[in-house]
């Protein structure tokens, strides 16, 4: 069966408005699977969001879905009114039952989005304006959640920034070295073992838990074509509890650097001063309301957390032989891996005077 009629089959299980013409593959995600799918409304083209959830990953899809549903509502709530609200909050097309979700005959979830118009994701971060509205989406985003009502979201991933846990499953990685790569990533291991501290640095922190997005890659935001300003905050799956210094350190490990995050060319890789600069006004300027002086005291060192976090990551799942993010070439995630120990470094050298930003504008 080709795409299209696969991909046909599957939206007819949503309540889509109009004839369905065709489906492209979209995005860069490294889990889940996206298209975008373009429906014939009256003799209008009408896009829409299809994607399929990996349930290896998240294990309890529909428990994601429901955490994806209360979350989207009580963000719609509180812009409602507000020009443009639409385009500000992700909005689910529910399936044909109501639910927000469809299970094909193989298993594979389903769930659907209205298309956000003349608005994109970026890769890489081009300009400190674009990092400013990023940080400034990402902290209204946890400002509004954070009046959530109860009960507390699933955690659709346990332990996900868990970094001491992370550090745990790479040395049993190394240790196990099942696909045979430990001799060939001798200097990024020897590089993780020797900054073992790093992982343990917000644990003893006392940070309040908070709804958090967990995911806030500087391409889960969509910037508006014209004005450039960070209009929704899209990639909902790890929304959960979570401390909000994993959202900024995701910032700071994807916003800072002007290089893709799978960059051979190590050069390119470098934490630049003035988007942290710019990421940290944009994120306080939404966000300083709630944040304690704790949770701001450690905004500086929580891009290096994330940094090596990632790094970790990448290099756990090269040496357990590509089985969670998707690669497309061999070494793909030890070069990861890299890019991610190489902003640990650069940030390393400047984490004096991020430090001492962060006082100045908060002291
Ligand atoms: P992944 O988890 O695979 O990263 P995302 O949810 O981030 O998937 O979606 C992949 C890409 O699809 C995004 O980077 C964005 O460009 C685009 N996208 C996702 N949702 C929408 C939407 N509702 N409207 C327009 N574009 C979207
Ligand atoms: C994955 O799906 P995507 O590409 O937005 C991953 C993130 C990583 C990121 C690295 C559920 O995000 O945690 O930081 O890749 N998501 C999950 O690019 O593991
Ligand atoms: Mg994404």
């Amino acid at each position: 069966m080709s795409v299209n009629s696969s991909i046909g089959n599957v939206v007819a299980n949503f309540q889509v408005v109009g004839k369905f013409v065709s489906a492209i593959p979209y995005g860069s995600g490294h889990i889940n699977d996206t298209w975008c799918a373009v429906f014939d409304q009256s003799g209008s083209h009408v896009r829409f969001i299809l994607q399929r959830i990996n349930h290896i990953v998240f294990k309890n899809p529909c428990e994601l879905m429901e955490n994806i549903q209360r979350v989207t509502s009580h963000l719609a709530a509180q812009i409602e009114g507000q020009p443009e609200a639409k385009r500000r909050v992700l909005t689910l097309i529910l399936a044909l039952d109501g639910r927000p979700w469809y299970r094909d005959a193989e298993g594979n979830y389903w769930r659907a989005y209205r298309f956000i118009e003349n608005a994109r994701s970026f890769d890489a971060v081009e300009s400190t304006e674009q990092a400013f509205q990023a940080a400034k989406a990402f902290g209204r985003f946890q400002q509004m959640l954070a009046t959530l009502p109860s009960p507390r979201l699933h955690d659709t991933i346990p332990d996900f920034h868990n970094t001491h846990r992370r550090f745990a499953t790479l040395e049993e990685a190394i240790a196990a070295d099942v696909a045979n790569r430990a001799v060939l990533a001798k200097s990024e291991i020897d590089f993780a073992l020797s900054r073992k501290s790093i992982s343990t640095v917000l644990l003893d922190a006392n940070l309040p838990e908070r709804v958090t997005h967990n995911d806030t890659k500087f391409n889960n935001v969509l910037l508006d074509d014209e004005t450039g300003e960070a209009i929704c905050v899209i990639d909902l799956d790890t929304v959960m509890p979570g401390l909000s210094l994993y959202d900024f350190g995701d910032m700071v490990r994807t916003t800072t650097s002007p290089a893709f995050e799978d960059e051979r060319d190590l050069s390119r890789v470098t934490m630049q001063f003035p988007m942290f600069e710019a990421l940290v006004r944009g994120y306080l300027s939404s966000a300083r309301g709630f944040l304690t002086k704790a949770e701001k005291q450690y905004l500086a060192v929580s891009g290096k957390l994330i940094t090596f976090e990632q790094g970790i990551r990448s290099l756990t799942d090269y040496l357990a032989g590509d089985v969670y993010y998707k690669v497309s070439r061999e070494g793909h995630n030890l070069d990861r891996c890299r890019t991610q120990f190489k902003l640990v470094e650069s940030i390393e050298l400047q984490e004096e005077e991020m430090d001492r930003l962060v006082h100045s504008l908060e002291p």
